[in-house]
């Protein structure tokens, strides 16, 4: 079975003249820290802070390099609580909470509270 893409920053990117990380990234890698069996099912494909990030416009088009994204592995049910978007043929979550969110629903993990 094919497994879902996550596209990160990589933390301690150089930006606005010092290292920083990417806060929403930083909480999916807390929840992939509290219950790593998760990771068994991602390919983590980190991302440069500099746009254009080439494998994301590939992938879904010059209108969706956020990071964190992540890309349902081909006929995989997000959920009902998940806002689902579609480019390109493939079905992606563009934000930490909707990840989290469908990380409870495909591996019967905890929610993120107040979701
Ligand atoms: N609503 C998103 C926001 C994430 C976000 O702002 N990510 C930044 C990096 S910290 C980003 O990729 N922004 C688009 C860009 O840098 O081109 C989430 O909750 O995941």
């Amino acid at each position: 079975m094919s497994r879902d893409i996550i596209f990160l920053l990589a933390p301690g990117f150089e930006d606005n003249d010092r290292r920083e990380y990417c806060p929403e990234c930083a909480e999916i890698w807390g929840v992939l820290n509290y219950f790593p069996a998760i990771l068994h099912g991602l390919d983590i494909r980190y991302q440069p802070i500099a746009r254009p990030r080439a494998e994301m416009v590939d992938m879904l088009g010059e209108e969706h390099q956020n990071c964190p994204t992540l890309v349902l592995a081909q006929g995989v049910d997000a959920g009902a609580d998940t806002y689902v978007k579609t480019a390109n043929g493939h079905s992606f979550l563009d934000n930490a909470r909707d990840i989290g969110k469908y990380f409870a629903h495909r591996y019967g993990v905890a929610v993120p509270r107040g979701s």
